[in-house]
């Protein structure tokens, strides 16, 4: 056999914050990434913000693996002189239909996209959503299952609501596990019969990296950390109950950054190092939200650091008869490390710095490609969870060039999904991991998250745009866009 079955989800993976625009249509409230700057690889983005009692205004580098500091009483603001690629991103909001009929031409079963919160709910308070919000999605979900098209819908994509930061201090206050339900039960409740199959935060695990646009815990310490974390497992979870009770169709899954992660040498201490690495940095997101249960290394590191966690009464019952349903995960590569005295984390990646790799080829951004990562990706976390599995982020940003003709030849992002796909194909069926779907990350050009970028490119369609927002929006069909869709055609079998 050498198929994937023909119910396998084939698809591609967005996010409204990068792909979506519209940023002021519609009634949508802000977003820490609407006031969030562009960047590059080597000029990290900005938050920019304003003294309101001074007028005093500037911006903070959004710094990956450290923390903020925003002087006293600055909120965070759209300013003049300032290019933020929220704001008109890749167009979904105009160009719905277009994108959709490009993926149902490839063949996608399924797609991957997200809700942004605040276009539901621009006044987190009210009781009331905004009906032009929803309506939107509406239209994108009617457009999606006239093709045929499964969603697959992020509830929670690096879409914090600015108000939820500056009011309430982000996920560290327990207000946001209320007002995230209220929102995530309305939308369950509008788009019964549309949609199946939700996640809850994307990377969840990336609020240890990156905190603005997960946690919106501005200047996060550990304490303030692990209290967010604990409110977002509650969240995921009052949502799951939620989705089971609404209807009987509804699958929920969590969402992990993942990647695994390899000791340099068979030093023991490394091997030990890497253990620690992974337990720490990503499989305690999955632990909790899979196994319903907060694994004894995370509370022993709690108690050594002196957090304690403030609770109420049900939070762990909560947590424990609520657990997601399937596990999704991004995986893009792996990353390496060593305690030696040499280390230096000049290995790039998602979020986590390593050291290079001297087995494996990076791409101009310095993320390592890793033709096995699936694999060992998959076995891994199916050997731990025993729950099907979606791969639902997975590709490769490159600096496509549109040809005079049109055309876009991007044999190397061919290359590497062959490679991953082959991979994920024996992991399938060589070990049998039950495998839902596989959506490749940013299908049709969008924003790189990580930089701003434009010239970042993960799509099999390219989206005339520049990353000053200059352009006008036109698609254009890559060589990958052809071979993707061969590929579906076949279930998998043709990789050539
Ligand atoms: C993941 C995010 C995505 C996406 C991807 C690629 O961490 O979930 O939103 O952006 O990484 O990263 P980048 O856009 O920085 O290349």
């Amino acid at each position: 056999m050498s198929k994937f079955p023909s119910t396998f989800l084939w698809g591609g993976a967005t996010a409204a914050n990068q792909y979506e625009g519209g940023f002021n249509e519609g009634g949508k409230g802000l977003t820490m990434i609407d006031v969030t700057t562009n960047g590059s690889h080597t000029n990290p983005r900005k938050i920019s913000w304003r003294i309101p009692q001074t007028g005093e205004t500037g911006v903070t580098e959004m710094v990956f693996g450290g923390n903020m500091v925003f002087p006293e009483g600055a909120q965070p603001c759209v300013l003049d002189g300032y290019y933020y690629p929220s704001h008109k991103a890749t167009d979904f909001y105009h160009h719905y239909k277009e994108d959709i009929a490009l993926m149902a031409e490839m063949g996608f079963r399924t797609f991957r996209m997200s809700i942004s919160w605040p276009r539901i709910f621009p006044d987190l308070e009210s009781d009331t959503p905004n009906e032009e919000g929803l309506k939107f999605y509406d239209d994108v979900f009617d457009e999606l299952n006239k093709y045929g098209i499964e969603p697959l819908v992020t509830l929670a994509h690096f879409e914090i609501p600015v108000d939820l930061v500056m009011k309430y201090g982000g996920w560290q206050n327990r207000k946001a596990v209320d007002l995230f339900v209220k929102y995530t039960t309305t939308v369950l409740n509008r788009y019964k019969g549309k949609v199946k199959y939700w996640l809850t935060f994307n990377e969840i695990n990336m609020m240890e990296f990156m905190q603005s646009s997960t946690i919106g815990v501005l200047n996060a310490t550990d304490e303030s950390k692990a209290q967010a974390a604990l409110h977002q497992f509650l969240a995921s979870s009052l949502t799951v109950k939620a989705a089971h009770e609404i209807s009987s169709d509804y699958q929920v899954g969590m969402m992990l950054c993942y990647m695994p992660l390899y000791a340099e040498t068979c030093d023991p201490a490394d091997q030990l190092f890497v253990l620690k690495k992974a337990q720490e940095q990503f499989l305690f997101y999955s632990d909790v939200q899979m196994t319903g249960k907060y694994p004894n290394y995370k509370l022993m590191e709690y108690e050594r650091k002196g957090i304690s966690l403030k609770t109420e009464a049900d939070d762990f019952d909560i947590i424990a008869k609520y657990p997601c349903d399937f596990m999704s995960f991004s995986c893009y590569g792996s990353t390496t490390f060593t305690t030696h005295d040499d280390f230096v984390a000049n290995g790039g990646g998602n979020g986590i710095m390593g050291k290079k790799n001297p087995y494996l080829e990076a791409n101009a951004w310095g993320w390592e490609t890793d033709p096995q990562c699936l694999r060992i990706a998959l076995n891994t976390l199916y050997d731990r969870y025993h729950k099907p599995l979606f791969i639902v982020e997975n590709g490769i940003g490159w600096a496509d060039v549109l040809e005079e003709d049109n055309t876009v030849h991007d044999s190397y992002r061919i290359d590497y999904l062959r490679q991953n796909i082959r991979a994920m194909k024996d992991a399938v069926l060589i070990d049998g991991v039950p495998l839902m779907g596989y959506t490749m990350w940013g299908c049709i050009d969008l924003v790189s998250a990580g930089t701003g970028e434009m010239k970042k490119r993960y799509g099999f369609v390219y989206v005339d745009m520049d990353d000053l927002g200059n352009g006008s929006l036109k698609r254009y069909k890559k060589d990958s866009f052809y071979w993707y869709k061969k590929m579906i055609a076949s279930d998998g079998e043709d990789l050539d």
